[in-house]
């Protein structure tokens, strides 16, 4: 490829043909601030609306400053990032995005963790110059994942991209004119009432508080402060890679055993793993498989554990339905198992037995209301908090993290395999799928439990295993936009596969909207090599073989796919 030598505030470079300056200045040690640019290649954001105006530079020859951001280098072009006259720019612009911003800031939701707010703390705004007309739009709290506060947009069009082209669910377009201008809904309809999949990639994009999480931190306080409630709580894969970002530890870290240990602090009576649950899952769904690849029915079987991907084919394909996998997910079957077998284990009534679920993804907080997956006429799950809002939690409780003891999950829920642990990254709900069937159908253990193929970030990946003689071949999508893909080839026919695993966000639950906010991709990676860790550690990397879930159907659930199983651990979707 051609190359432009370039020189950006004295430093000479050389870089690819095609390269932004923003992209081209990273590469010399400049970050140059945007508020509305987004280049997140794992998750495969590109917002190059360049409406923000922040990233201005000086070319040197050219009268007028240029976006940075949509603006390709040439060779010998020469480069200046924060002149005087730039920096005097920036500073107008914010003031301007300020003129029109309801200056809540202490009591928003996105307080210290607001791009806008940053950006004017960076440049010392230290007063309104100027003060505008506001707008003044209705906050669209309709739905239990994620809140819209239209009147705190400005207008980068980051959600709109996201939605549109990573999700292709394109649920957000700019409408009006002028002062007018908003980011909307069609028809202005609230979310609750869309096909919004409450994936929340949106929220994870948008840098003021326009889009935020429905906060339950509240609700989860009063109920661990009301002596007649038994509060038990799960915690997902995704959530121990990414937990300790929030205490200052490094991407990555494995923070289980502290996370525990806040838990317990804050108050919860039991303290159970998902992870139990997903080895419960992949019992259960491996035996759905091996079925119906033998009776040749209702093929590919599609994994049904992300609540926002479910949705999406509910809206978007709903003759595959009969497709999806009829098993609860994790955070369901747990929550259902804990409002019957552990109700009845304990004495304690159902009533009186809260579920809360820490959990990466807003859509999970979606997915516990729906009336399919209630247990006895009782949610499953009460209350599910995203990691961020446990952090916070364990912060205002003045809890020192980084200080915390290894705590052990509690009995019965708490034990896990290697398998359920890799459910948090993009692949691991297949790979461990496939661990367990290759048992199941041949009654022996691979040479190694790893099926690596699976593994990675490219959107779409695929395999062909032959086991016992029969051929099984399985993709992997994450991102709703490969999920289409594969969902179109299974509509013209034109579909080779047996199971498919699908996560609606990008990087599977490492990434989920619920994660610390990354800015880069290597946090992702990070988190994923730790999982990935977490499952070597493991001395039991096979989900068949934890001895909880050995346990469970000896006393309680007879067999995979028993009565009682479908009774309390399945479910069923109509169109
Ligand atoms: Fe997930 Fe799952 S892996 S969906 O991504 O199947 O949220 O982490 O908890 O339920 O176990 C999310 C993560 C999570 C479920 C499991
Ligand atoms: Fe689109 Fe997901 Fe945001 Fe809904 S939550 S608007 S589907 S990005």
């Amino acid at each position: 490829m051609k190359t432009c030598k370039v020189t950006i505030d004295g430093l000479v470079i050389e870089v690819d043909e095609g390269t932004t300056i923003v992209e081209a200045a990273k590469k010399v040690g400049i970050n140059i601030p945007t508020l509305c640019y987004l280049n997140q290649k794992e998750k495969g954001i590109l917002c190059q609306s360049a409406s923000c105006r922040i990233c201005v530079v000086e070319i040197a020859g050219r009268k007028n400053l240029f976006t940075s951001c949509n603006n390709v280098v040439t060779d010998n072009m020469i480069i200046t990032t924060h002149s005087l006259r730039i920096v005097e720019s920036r500073k107008k612009i914010i003031e301007l995005l300020l003129s029109n911003h309801p200056k809540d800031c202490l009591i928003c939701d996105k307080n210290q963790n607001c791009e806008l707010q940053s950006l004017a703390a960076e440049y010392q705004i230290d007063r309104y110059r100027y003060e505008g007309k506001k707008s003044n739009y209705a906050k669209d709290n309709s739905n239990t994942s994620v809140v819209r506060e239209p009147n705190k947009c400005i207008l980068c069009r980051r959600c709109e991209t996201v939605c549109n082209n990573v999700q292709t669910v394109g649920i957000y377009s700019a409408i009006n004119r002028g002062f007018k201008s908003t980011v909307a809904t069609a028809f202005n309809q609230p979310l609750a009432d869309t096909v919004c999949t409450f994936c929340g990639q949106c929220v994870s994009v948008c840098p003021t508080g326009a889009l935020t999480l429905a906060n339950h931190t509240n609700e989860v306080l009063k109920l661990l402060n009301d002596n007649k409630k038994f509060v038990v709580v799960q915690t997902a894969p995704a959530v121990r890679v990414a937990l300790g970002e929030l205490f200052g530890l490094e991407s990555g870290s494995l923070v289980t055993g502290k996370m525990v240990s806040a838990l317990k602090l804050l108050g919860f009576d039991k303290i159970f793993d998902s992870n139990f649950a997903a080895d419960l899952t992949i019992v259960e769904e491996a035996t759905e498989l091996i079925t119906r690849v033998k009776e040749n029915k209702n093929l590919p079987i599609l994994t049904s554990c992300c609540p926002a991907w479910v949705k999406f084919i509910e809206h978007q394909y709903p003759d595959q339905l009969n497709l999806v996998s009829t098993c609860k997910s994790p955070q369901e079957m747990l929550g259902s198992l804990s409002k019957s077998y552990l109700a009845m284990k304990l004495g304690v009534n159902p009533a009186d037995l809260v579920v809360v679920s820490i959990m990466p993804c807003l859509s999970k907080k979606y997915e516990v209301s729906r009336e399919e997956l209630k247990t006895n006429n009782f949610p499953s799950v009460d209350y599910v908090l995203s990691t961020n809002e446990l952090a916070a939690m364990i912060k205002r409780a003045g809890i020192l993290f980084n200080d915390l003891q290894e705590g052990q999950f509690d009995d019965f829920m708490g034990e896990s395999t290697g398998a359920a642990t890799i459910f948090g990254v993009t692949g691991g709900v297949m790979e461990a799928a496939v661990r367990t069937a290759y048992f199941y159908l041949t009654g022996q253990r691979p040479a190694t439990p790893e099926f690596v193929d699976l593994r990675g970030f490219d959107g779409i990946k695929e395999a062909s295993y032959d086991v016992a003689g029969i051929k099984i071949n399985v993709a992997v999508a994450h991102g709703l936009k490969n999920a289409r893909k594969l969902l179109e080839e299974i509509k013209t026919g034109k579909s080779k596969y047996h199971a498919i695993e699908i996560m609606a966000c990008p990087s599977g639950c490492i990434g989920g909207a619920g994660q610390p906010k990354t800015t880069d991709d290597i946090a992702l990676k990070k988190r994923a090599t730790s999982l990935y860790q977490d499952d070597v550690n493991n001395p039991i990397r096979y989900s068949d073989e934890n001895p909880a879930i050995e346990k469970l159907y000896k006393e309680f659930l007879q067999k995979p796919g028993s009565h009682l199983s479908h009774e309390l651990l399945h479910t069923s979707y109509v169109k």
